[in-house]
This record gives C-alpha cells, structure tokens and sequence, in this order.
C-alpha cells in the first residue's frame, strides 16, 4: 500500500505518517524545498520525500507519476483561520489550486487512488442553536476566507467524483489538536505561553482573543486514525464528519492548561489583534454517520490531548 501525503511537514502530516507507517505502508511525502522537517525528522529515513509545488500542475504531474500511490491525503493547506483575513487570496488560491492539480494530475494519468479531500467544521460556520449537533446535511454558511477555500475544496470533491468517476471519500474534520500543533492556533498558543511562564521566560499573564466560541475538539491521533478508516473503508463520494460530539468554550480550555500548570496566580490578558471580524460561536458535531458507516469515534479525551500539547510545550522549551 502506498500512500501519498501532501502537508507530510505540517502538524496533521506528521501523525498520518506515523500512524501510515504503523500500518505497514509505505509513505511518500510531498513538501517544498523550503519545508521544515522538524516534525517528521524522527522518521526520514522511512519516508520518501518529493519536493513540488502544489500550485504549478507540471509539477504535481510529476510527483502524482513518481509516487504512483494507491491513497492521496491531501493535508498541504493555508490552515489557519486568522491568516485567511490577512491573506484571502493566497489561502483561496493554496487550497483550491493545489487540490485542483491533484485531481488533474490523477484523472490525466489515469491513476486509480482512493482520494481523501480534508476539509473543515469551519465550513458549516453560523450554524443555529437548533441545528446543533451538526450533521453533515447542515448547511454550509462560511464565515471566514479560510471556511470558504474548504467549501470549496469539499465541493470540487463532490464535482470530480460526479463528473469522471475519481475515488474521491471527504472529510470534516473538526477542531483538532496535540503535540506539534502549530503555535498560531488557540490550543497550542496557550501551552506555549504556559510553559514559558513555568520557564520564567515571560511574566505570568496569558494574552487571549475571544474566549467566548465553543469548539468541538479532538486528539489529532484520533483524526488521523479516522482518515485511515476512510480510506479503507469510506464510501465513494460521501462526506464525514470527523468530531467528539462535545464542545469546550476557549475559556474552558484556557483555564484547564491554567490548572495543568505549576506556576500560580496566572492572569489573562484580552489582546485585540487576536478578535476576528466575524467568527464561529459555536461548533459541536454528530459523528454517528462516520461511526455507522466505518466504526470510528474518538478515543482519547480532551484533558489527556491538552496535557500532552503543555508537556509537548515544557520539553521543547526545555530543548
Ligand atoms: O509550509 P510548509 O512548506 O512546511 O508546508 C505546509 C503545507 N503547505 C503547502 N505545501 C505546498 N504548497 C503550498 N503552497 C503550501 N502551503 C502550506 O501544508 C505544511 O506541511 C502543511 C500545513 O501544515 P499545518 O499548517 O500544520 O496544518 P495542519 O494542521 O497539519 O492541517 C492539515 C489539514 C489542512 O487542510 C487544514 O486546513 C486542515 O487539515 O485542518
């Protein structure tokens, strides 16, 4: 089983290889030449790397031929809600082109791979108290650049499955977070600024923006033990979500990381560069279809994945 993995630097990347590899596969990455590797170095000599650039099709013709892979995860993406503000186009462009490519690539080369198009609770956005839980029949009502680019990529899944026939299975992923996760999101921004203050390298105030939005998380190993189950097992053309069926407000989170900590007395601080123009109030998912259809339900809970993110934080300080 081969599987090729865009993003194979990135936060999720690093858990879908270790996790590939534990299945016996054998795992090609895609990165750029200007990637850092910090997250799969533990693993380079198991993996086969192929620098491209997503965004140029030649290039993903090449890296599509080269890898010849039965799965495709396509990870590789502008992630992060907040810099979607900052930078609407780059992330509509990123995260359309790059997966337009792939798609092209495997449909004018003929090649069979089961296809997994990573998109977002972020897609759902305003979403009423009475929809709640959200079932993947909600509607669609993006509130940010970045909802927008995953709409798009989990419809253009829905186009090229309908209009060729290409083994395309999407995925909704909700909040998820861990070890390695990048220190711009929420989770990990909190551990980081924890573990610091537990270092004495900065005064014991945590900097927040809106506390009030809840998020239904999970342990990205639990994540990425769905997407393998999709691939496996997911039915052509359909769409999962990927959640816990619970939601935690930031605040909630905020204060568990505040609890976890050794220092006392830490204060929080609200900086306003961190609030949005408009953001989600609340996501809380159903995972019942993803369970009936492959039997997958998160595992780990949400204090364990928060206490390894700040123990994730402490040793790389620690470094
Ligand atoms: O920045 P790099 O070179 O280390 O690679 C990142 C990659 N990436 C790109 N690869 C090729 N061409 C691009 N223009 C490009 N832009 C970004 O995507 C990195 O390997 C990966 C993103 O990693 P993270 O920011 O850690 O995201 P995470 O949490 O692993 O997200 C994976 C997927 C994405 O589709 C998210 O939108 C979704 O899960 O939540």
């Amino acid at each position: 089983m081969r599987i090729l993995i865009t993003g194979i630097t990135g936060f999720v990347g690093s858990h879908l290889t270790e996790w590939a590899l534990s299945r016996g596969a054998d795992v090609i990455g895609a990165l750029r030449w200007r990637s850092n590797t910090e997250h799969i170095e533990h693993l380079r000599d198991r993996l086969t790397l192929i620098e491209s650039d997503l965004r140029d099709l030649s290039s993903v013709l090449g890296l599509v031929e080269q890898a010849h892979p039965d799965y495709i995860v396509h990870l590789a993406a502008q992630s992060f809600v907040a810099a979607s503000w900052l930078t609407p186009a780059e992330t509509l462009l990123t995260n359309a082109i790059s997966q337009m490519n792939l798609f092209e690539a495997i449909r004018q080369l003929g090649n069979r791979a089961r296809f997994l198009v990573i998109g977002s609770s972020e897609e759902y956005g305003l979403v009423e108290p009475h929809e709640l839980p959200i079932r993947e029949s909600n509607p669609l009502r993006p509130l940010s650049p970045y909802a927008v680019s995953k709409v798009t990529q989990d419809l253009m899944g829905y186009q090229y499955y309908k209009s060729y026939g290409l083994d395309i299975v999407r995925a909704r992923a909700f909040n998820h977070t861990g070890p390695r996760r990048g220190e711009a999101f929420a989770t990990s921004n909190f551990a980081k600024q924890i573990a610091e203050i537990e270092a004495g390298l900065r005064e014991p105030v945590v900097s927040a923006g809106d506390l009030k939005p809840t998020r239904d998380f999970s342990d990205v190993r639990d994540v990425v033990r769905g997407y393998w189950a999709l691939l496996e097992r997911g039915s052509v053309g359909e769409v999962y979500n990927l959640c816990s069926g619970t939601d935690w407000s930031i605040e909630r989170v905020l204060q568990f990381l505040i609890a976890q900590s050794k220092v006392s007395g830490i204060q929080v601080r609200t900086d306003q560069a961190r609030l949005r123009p408009s953001d989600v109030p609340v996501l809380r998912g159903c995972a019942d279809k993803i369970e009936a259809a492959v039997g997958w339900r998160t595992r780990i809970p949400v204090e364990r994945t928060l206490s390894d993110l700040l123990d994730y934080w402490r040793q790389r300080i620690r470094r």
